[in-house]
């Protein structure tokens, strides 16, 4: 474990290398804890750099074994290695030269999942961020192409498979019982992109025809037995393959394209050249085992992965400070994808759901940075929701103020422009400036500046006049100390609505510069701090709808006035802000019966919001995945979010319990209708519809269940469940409200039974538990870390039972005494000494101590601080708890 406090990595530090990597040999004879590695690199000094100029190639955890130079034995004055690193301290002067390097490690004792290491008795290689120098020494940074040919030998019977990018050239018998591939990647890449599978898996085989009539033969592996479960992945995948051409204009570019799910995995998945590798969570689906959720995932993942083969693979980052121009422009082409796959508004609505519940936690707390972070200490720790979801949000910013044509205009020149390269936020800015001949300078902060805008809008009807007035401040809080803030580009759509919703038309607009694309909304483009937008001609007194689509990702308190609220959830023509409008009264329902608790008193929710409630409810013109979403609360660690500070977790579960007992008893009739209306008809089918009537038929039940105070119609829903999603939906219920019951206990060991030999779906059993809205659970997740089917060893076993209860349960991890805070950090120090990279991630569960009430603040901030002072920590999770403490 590197135990450093690790040096900071500055952005205008940046410099090209020195050398360059023109051709890398690979050969890998594999062996369980002794697996040898040549490397013979074809070097060449970049123009201008004087001959002779020493090379440093990165390193981590190596044994070196020997090296060679033009093809002579390197000695110990012409280079030197350690672990970490290798120097050759006088290479020769010629421009290039061959550098072959011989290292051997041990995939067996490499329990970080980074570099080379054993998965279910297979091989496996992750080399996203910097991996690859834990199985070679190499110039290991996204700006050194690479084209890349590797040989692998290993025992034929054990290791049947052989796998790496690009294409296969060739394969054969060495005897002895062992045999050889040999992959070539015609594309150049940078060594993160490099893979290597080898084992015993199954297959599942299809073929893909390109547009130009390409014939590309996909294949998936998987344990051997679940090959059926593989289906909804393939379909995925040509979806993608389709949607992407049709979209974007993108086609595959090998001859094979292929993915390989593993158990063990740090991550969702990675999109190494031509061999993505997943984690078989997000490949494996059947109607028995997965839920509509994992369905949505898989393809979002499944089409994510694919098309960083060009927002990623073939246009790279020239370093990692770019990281979101690869993550947030992949995020916003996957959410394209669902959204077409599925509907658009639920889709959305979704997203903008994630985006609050992690996003923003992280841009107003201690661990904020920018989208394109300046420094960082550990590069693993910047895979995070504002690199990904923010930067996705940044991309679609552009598509709103550039309109269809003008976007796909920036895209196109950024596919011309940088195919093969590795490329700068920069970069990919001036292709849209050039493109659609506009201005991005001030747009570009968007990148730099961390925190969340905030607008404050207010509205003046001048009835004489015919004018309407609107006044936008907008405004950010430095979330850490030092952090600028200059005002920011800031595209509202909006409409005007009349009476019944409708759209009213106006004769001029001042204030702001405002556009109107092609069959889309218009758009306010909020530049200053403060805008004083007038309209004219405007014939009744409209009812400002903005933010439609959620069109930047900003706050706006204070919120609309209330009356225009209630009209917008009924009459808004954007389904999205329809959904807002509603959701915004019941928080401000919410946060108001939690001061109610707090002062002793019960929880209610307004009589306006039950009577909109039981309309929604009860209209079946809406989809009913939509219908859905809009009678789901906000969840416990929202309504914490908005009250922002001094939250007791406790206070706020009651208060969300009696506003949604209160609406269930009020609505009751309407659910019982939904419920029975919406029973399965038809055979499990995960697409939107089907996923929509469960979705619905779901709440329905939840909301009955609260109504009648009792768990009879989950245990009856269970019984005649068919399919994991309303089974794992019903046993939840169950569990949650009445924990104690016999039902319940019988209800998770007939689960345990029959899905003991099925860690991901086991997984769902530990989660179901690990959340139950209860202090005791401290105690239930301390039992299950010795349940058959816990390993520490996992990281989808530690994040169903131990991140789950972190993040998904307030009330227990948040439990007045501070065992919660305790059990976690000793459950971050014990993983820590095996993988730094999830222990680091669990640890940002805490991240927002500082909001809690002053006991809890106290324990928690005392828990993070003995697990710092304890032990020595990697530097993975010593980067987390110190700017967490900072
Ligand atoms: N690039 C992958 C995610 C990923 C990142 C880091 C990893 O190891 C540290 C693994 C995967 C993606 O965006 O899908
Ligand atoms: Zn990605």
């Amino acid at each position: 474990m590197r135990t450093e406090t690790g040096q900071v990595i500055r952005l205008g530090d940046y410099r090209p290398s020195d050398y360059l990597i023109d051709k890398t040999d690979l050969v890998f004879r594999l062996d369980p804890t002794r697996t040898r590695v040549t490397a013979k690199l074809q070097m060449r000094r970049r123009a201008g750099v004087a001959p002779g100029t020493p090379l440093t190639l990165d390193g981590d955890g190596l044994t070196f074994v020997g090296a060679r130079i033009d093809g002579a034995d390197a000695g110990d004055n012409a280079v030197s290695a350690t672990a970490d690193a290798l120097v050759v301290n006088a290479p020769p002067a010629s421009e290039t030269f061959t550098l072959e390097i011989e290292t051997v490690v041990d995939p067996t004792a490499n329990t970080q999942l980074m570099g080379l290491y054993r998965t279910g008795g297979n091989y496996c290689t992750q080399c996203e961020a910097e991996g690859f120098r834990r199985i070679t020494y190499f110039l290991d940074r996204p700006d050194v192409l690479s084209v890349y040919a590797v040989r692998i030998e290993a025992d034929r019977k054990d290791v049947p498979l052989l796998l790496s990018n690009g294409n296969p050239v060739e394969n054969g018998d060495l005897g002895d019982g062992r045999h050889y591939a040999v992959w070539h990647d015609p594309h150049p890449k940078p060594s993160y992109l490099f893979a290597l599978f080898a084992g015993n898996l199954g297959v599942v085989e299809d073929e893909f025809t390109t547009a130009s009539g390409r014939l590309v033969t996909l294949k998936i592996y998987v344990e051997h037995g679940k090959e059926p479960r593989a289906a909804y992945a393939m379909d995925a995948l040509k979806r993608s393959m389709r949607w992407d051409e049709e979209r974007f204009g993108l086609e595959y570019d090998l001859d094979i394209f292929q993915i390989v799910a593993v158990s063990d995995f740090n991550m969702g998945a990675m999109e190494n050249k031509g061999l993505n590798i997943f984690n078989d969570k997000y490949v494996l689906a059947d109607p028995r085992t997965a839920t509509d959720q994992d369905y949505a995932s898989i393809e979002a993942i499944i089409a994510h992965e694919y098309f960083h083969n060009w927002t990623g693979n073939r246009i790279t980052c020239r370093d990692w400070f770019q990281l979101c121009l690869k993550e947030g422009l992949t995020v916003y082409r996957d959410q394209e994808f669902s959204a077409d796959m599925r509907s658009r508004p639920v889709k959305r609505i979704g997203d903008v759901r994630l985006l609050r519940a992690h996003q923003f936690p992280e841009d107003s707390g201690p661990l904020a940075h920018p989208v394109r972070p300046r420094t960082y200490r550990e590069i693993n720790n910047f895979y995070t929701a504002t690199v990904y979801e923010k930067g996705a949000e940044i991309v679609r910013m552009l598509r709103t103020l550039l309109g269809a044509k003008g976007f796909a205009a920036g895209m196109d020149l950024y596919f011309q422009r940088h195919d093969g390269e590795a490329a700068t936020i920069e970069q990919f800015l001036a292709c849209f400036a050039e493109a659609a001949q506009t201005d991005l300078t001030q747009f570009a902060l968007w990148y730099d500046q961390p925190g969340t805008p905030n607008l404050a809008i207010t509205t003046r009807y001048d009835r004489t006049a015919r004018t309407f007035a609107v006044t936008v401040n907008q405004s950010l809080k430095p979330p850490v100390a030092g952090t600028p803030n200059a005002p920011m580009v800031i595209p509202i759509a909006f409409a005007l609505a009349g009476k019944n919703g409708s759209t009213l038309d106006h004769d001029a607009v001042s204030g702001a510069r405002t556009m109107q694309h092609e069959g889309e909304d218009g758009v306010l483009v909020i530049t200053e701090p403060k805008h004083e937008i007038v309209f004219t001609g405007i014939a009744e007194e409209p009812v400002l709808s903005v933010l439609r689509g959620f069109s930047a990702p900003v706050t706006r308190v204070p919120q609309a006035p209330t009356r225009d609220r209630f009209f917008l959830a009924r009459h808004d023509s954007d389904p999205f802000s329809r959904w807002e409008a509603l959701n915004s009264l019941a928080m401000e329902d919410l946060i108001k019966a939690t001061r109610a608790v707090s002062a002793g008193d019960p929880a209610a929710a307004s009589d306006a919001l039950v009577d909109i409630f039981s309309a929604v409810a009860g209209d079946g013109t809406f989809d009913n995945a939509y219908r859905a979403l809009c009678l789901t609360l906000p969840a416990e660690t929202d309504i914490a979010r908005e009250i922002g500070r001094d939250i007791d977790p406790d206070a706020i579960n009651k208060a969300r319990r009696g506003v949604t007992e209160h609406l269930a008893k009020a609505c009751e009739r309407v659910f019982a209708r939904i419920y029975h209306e919406l029973q399965p008809r038809n055979a499990y089918d995960p697409g939107a519809e089907g996923a929509g009537r469960r979705a619905l038929r779901n709440v329905a039940l939840t909301m009955l269940c609260h109504a009648a105070r009792s768990t009879d119609l989950a245990e009856q829903a269970l019984a005649e469940a068919d399919n994991m999603t309303d089974r794992a939906h019903a046993l939840m219920v169950l569990t949650h409200l009445a924990p104690e019951s016999e039902a319940a206990a019988q209800a998770l060991e007939a689960f345990r039974t029959a899905f003991r030999a099925e860690p991901i779906v086991l997984d769902k059993w530990f989660t179901i538990q690990a959340t139950v809205p209860r202090a005791e659970t401290v105690e239930t997740v301390q039992a299950l870390t010795k349940a058959p089917g816990f390993s520490w060893d996992n990281p989808n076993r530690l994040r169903s039972l131990i991140g789950a209860f972190a993040t998904g349960n307030p009330v227990a991890f948040n439990r007045a005494d501070g065992k919660g805070y305790e059990l976690l950090c000793a459950a971050i120090r014990r993983i820590d000494a095996k993988n730094p990279q999830v222990a680091a991630r669990l640890m940002t569960a805490m991240r927002a101590w500082r909001n809690l009430e002053p006991g809890r603040r106290q324990r928690a901030k005392t828990a993070i601080e003995s697990l710092r002072r304890g032990d020595r920590v990697s530097r993975d999770l010593a980067d987390i708890i110190d700017r967490t403490l900072a």
